[in-house]
C-alpha cells in the first residue's frame, strides 16, 4: 500500500559541493529526508521503471535512511533498487555499481569527511547514470523541486532485512541486496599489478591503512589482507562505526594523527594511508614524509603507466582550480592536456565521459580516474603501492626524484572553520570588488601579477559556473586562492590555499609552512582576514 503525505517546501535543501549536508538531528526530523528524496524523484522526472543504487557510509541514521529510500522507491514504482548489504556502499563502490549494472542513478548516504553521530552530520548525494555526482543542471532541478513540493509518497511495508544478500519483491520493485565489496575489489584487480604488490609485501614491505572507523574497513581488509597478503593488523580502525569512534573521518595529518605519529616514528612502516567517511579521499604518507594530495596527484600522473590499467598512458589530466600546479608541470613535460575546474568532483564528469581526461584530482585528498566517476581512496593507495612495487625505493626518494625533475610546488591550505557567515561573505565580496585593481600592487613581500574571480566554461556542454574562488597570482611564482566551503553545516568555512614554486636544484627540502611564509604574509596584508574573521589563526592547516 502506498501512502501519500501532504508537505510544504522546507527551506535550505540546496545541494552544495557534494550533495545536501545537514546536522543529523535535522536530517532525521520526520519528513525532512522524505521531502528531499521525493524532490530527487521529482527533479529527475520520476523513478518509474528505473534502476537505482542505494548505500551509504554506515554513519548514524544510515540504515534508517536506507529503509525510507527503499520504501519511497517502491512507492515511485522503480523497477529495481540495488542496495549494499547492511546498507553500506563506499562512494567509489556505488559509482562502480551504477556503471556496472547500467543503473539510472544512485543515492549515496554520506556527509563524507564530516563527523557523524546524532550530534554530527548526515548527507545525501544523488549520482547520475554515468556513476558520477549529479551535474549542476540536475542539482538545480532537484533544488527547484524542493521549493514546490506538496506531497511525498512512501510504501507502507515492513523494513527489509539488510543483513543478507538476495532478492525480494516489493510492489512493482525488485530489491536486490549485494555484497558491497566484491565488484569493487574485482575492478581494482583489473587495474593494478596485484602480483607485483603481493611480491612487494611478501618481501617485507610494511604498510598501515587507517580506515578511521569509516566505510573502507571491509574494502581494505578484502583487498590488502585477503587479496594482497598483508598482515591483518595493517588495517587500523577497520570496523565501521556509526559515529566513527567519535573521530573526524578526514584523512589529513590533523585528523589522522594516530597514523601520522606512527609514520613519523623511528620504526615507522614503509607506507601509510588513510581514507575518509565514504572512502573517496586518500592520504599518502611514507616513512617520515607526508605527501600532499597535490604532489600525490602529480606523482601519479608521472607514473600511472606502471599500472596495467594505464599502461597506454593518459589521455589528459584535470585538477580543481585550488589544487597546486604540480600536475600542470608533469602535463607540460609529457605533452598532456591539463584542465582546471571548480572545486567538486562533479566538474570532472564531462572530461572523463568524453575521454579528455584520464586522471583527475583535488587538493582535498581526492584522486581518481576514468575507471569510475568519483574520486577513489583505495584506488589511490593501490596506485601508490603499484608504483612502489616497480620503483622499489622509499616514498621519500620518489618525492625527491619527482621534485628534482619537475621542481616543487610548496603547498598548504589554511581553514578558518565555522566563522561568522556574514563576515566571511563580506570578506570575499570586498576582495572580489578589488580584484581588477590588484595587478602591480605589492602585498608583504609579493607583487600581484593577475587576479580573477574564477569561472569555468565546461568544454563539453558549454555550461558556465561563476564565483568559484578568488585566484591571485604573484610575480614571485606564488599563488593564493580564497573560497568559501560548500560542505559545512554550521556558519561558514573560509579556505585559504597557498602555493609557491621552487624550481630547484636548491631549496627543494624546506618545511612547507616556512617556504610559504611570504604567501601567508601577503594573504594577511591583502585580505586582513584575521581581523575580519576575529580569529588569531586557522583552525586546520593541511
Ligand atoms: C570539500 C573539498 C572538495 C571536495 C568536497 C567533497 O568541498 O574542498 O575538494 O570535492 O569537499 O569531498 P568544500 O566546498 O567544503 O571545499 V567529500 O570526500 O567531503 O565528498
Ligand atoms: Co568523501
Amino acid at each position: 500500500m502506498i501512502t501519500t503525505i501532504a508537505t510544504t517546501p522546507i527551506e535550505g535543501q540546496k545541494p552544495g559541493t557534494s550533495g545536501l549536508r545537514k546536522k543529523t538531528r535535522v536530517f532525521s526530523t520526520p519528513g525532512y529526508l522524505e521531502s528531499f528524496v521525493q524532490s530527487i524523484w521529482n527533479g529527475i522526472g520520476g523513478l518509474q521503471g528505473k534502476t537505482l543504487v542505494v548505500g551509504g557510509d554506515g554513519r548514524f541514521f544510515n540504515a534508517d535512511a536506507v529503509q525510507i529510500i527503499i520504501k519511497m522507491a517502491v512507492a515511485a514504482r522503480a523497477a529495481k533498487v540495488i542496495v549494499g548489504q547492511d546498507g553500506l556502499l563506499s562512494t567509489p563502490a556505488a559509482s562502480n555499481l551504477i556503471r556496472l549494472r547500467g543503473a539510472d542513478g544512485g543515492v549515496i548516504l554520506s556527509a563524507s569527511h564530516n563527523p557523524g553521530g546524532l550530534d554530527g552530520d548526515f548527507g545525501v548525494k544523488f549520482n547520475t547514470a554515468n556513476g558520477g555526482p549529479a551535474p549542476e543542471s540536475v542539482t538545480d532541478a532537484i533544488f527547484k523541486a524542493t521549493t514546490t513540493i506538496t506531497r511525498y509518497q512512501i510504501a507502507e511495508s515492513p523494513d527489509i532485512d539488510l543483513s543478507s544478500v538476495g532478492t525480494i519483491h516489493q510492489g512493482d520493485t525488485v530489491v536486490e541486496l549485494v555484497d558491497p565489496v566484491a565488484d569493487y575489489a574485482a575492478l581494482m584487480e583489473q587495474l593494478f599489478d596485484f602480483n607485483a604488490i603481493r611480491a612487494l609485501i611478501a618481501g617485507g614491505f610494511r604498510l598501515r591503512f587507517d580506515a578511521m572507523h569509516a566505510v573502507t574497513g571491509p574494502y581494505a581488509r578484502e583487498i590488502l589482507v585477503n587479496r594482497l597478503g598483508a598482515p591483518e593488523d595493517c588495517v587500523m580502525n577497520a570496523v565501521p562505526l556509526p559515529d566513527f569512534g567519535g573521530g573526524h573521518p578526514d584523512p589529513n595529518p590533523v585528523w589522522a594523527h594516530e597514523l601520522m605519529a606512527l609514520m613519523m616514528a623511528d620504526d615507522a612502516p614503509d607506507f601509510g594511508a588513510a581514507s575518509d567517511g565514504d572512502g573517496d579521499r586518500n592520504m599518502i604518507v611514507g616513512r617520515g614524509v607526508y605527501v600532499t594530495p597535490s604532489d600525490s596527484l602529480a606523482v601519479i600522473a608521472a607514473n600511472a603507466h606502471l599500472a596495467p590499467g594505464y599502461e597506454k598512458g593518459l589521455a589528459g589530466v584535470a585538477r580543481s582550480m585550488p589544487t597546486s600546479c604540480a600536475l600542470d608541470r608533469v602535463a607540460q613535460a609529457r605533452g598532456l592536456d591539463c584542465y582546471a575546474t571548480p572545486t567538486g568532483w562533479k566538474f570532472f564528469g564531462n572530461l572523463l565521459d568524453t575521454g579528455r581526461a584520464t586522471l583527475c584530482g583535488e587538493e582535498s585528498a581526492g584522486t581518481g580516474s576514468d575507471h569510475i566517476r568519483e574520486k577513489d581512496g583505495l584506488w589511490a593507495v593501490l596506485m601508490w603501492l603499484n608504483i612502489l612495487a616497480h620503483k622499489r625505493c622509499p616514498v621519500a626518494d620518489v618525492m625527491a626524484a619527482h621534485w628534482r625533475e619537475f621542481g616543487r610546488d610548496y603547498y598548504s591550505r589554511h581553514d578558518y572553520e565555522e566563522v561568522d557567515a556574514a563576515a566571511a561573505q563580506d570578506l570575499i565580496t570586498d576582495l572580489r570588488a578589488r580584484l581588477d585593481a590588484l595587478a602591480g600592487q605589492d602585498f608583504g613581500p609579493l607583487t600581484v601579477t593577475q587576479a580573477e574571480d574564477f569561472s569555468y566554461l565546461d568544454p563539453v556542454d558549454g555550461s558556465v559556473t561563476v564565483h568559484q574562488g578568488l585566484q591571485i597570482h604573484f610575480k614571485q611564482g606564488a599563488r593564493l586562492v580564497l573560497r568559501l566551503s560548500g560542505t559545512g553545516t554550521a556558519g561558514a568555512t573560509l579556505r585559504v590555499y597557498m602555493e609557491r614554486y621552487a624550481a630547484g636544484p636548491e631549496g627543494l627540502a624546506q618545511d612547507a609552512q616556512s617556504a610559504l611564509a611570504p604567501v601567508i604574509a601577503a594573504t594577511d596584508a591583502l585580505s586582513d582576514l584575521k581581523t575580519r574573521l576575529g580569529r588569531a589563526g586557522p583552525d586546520v592547516v593541511t
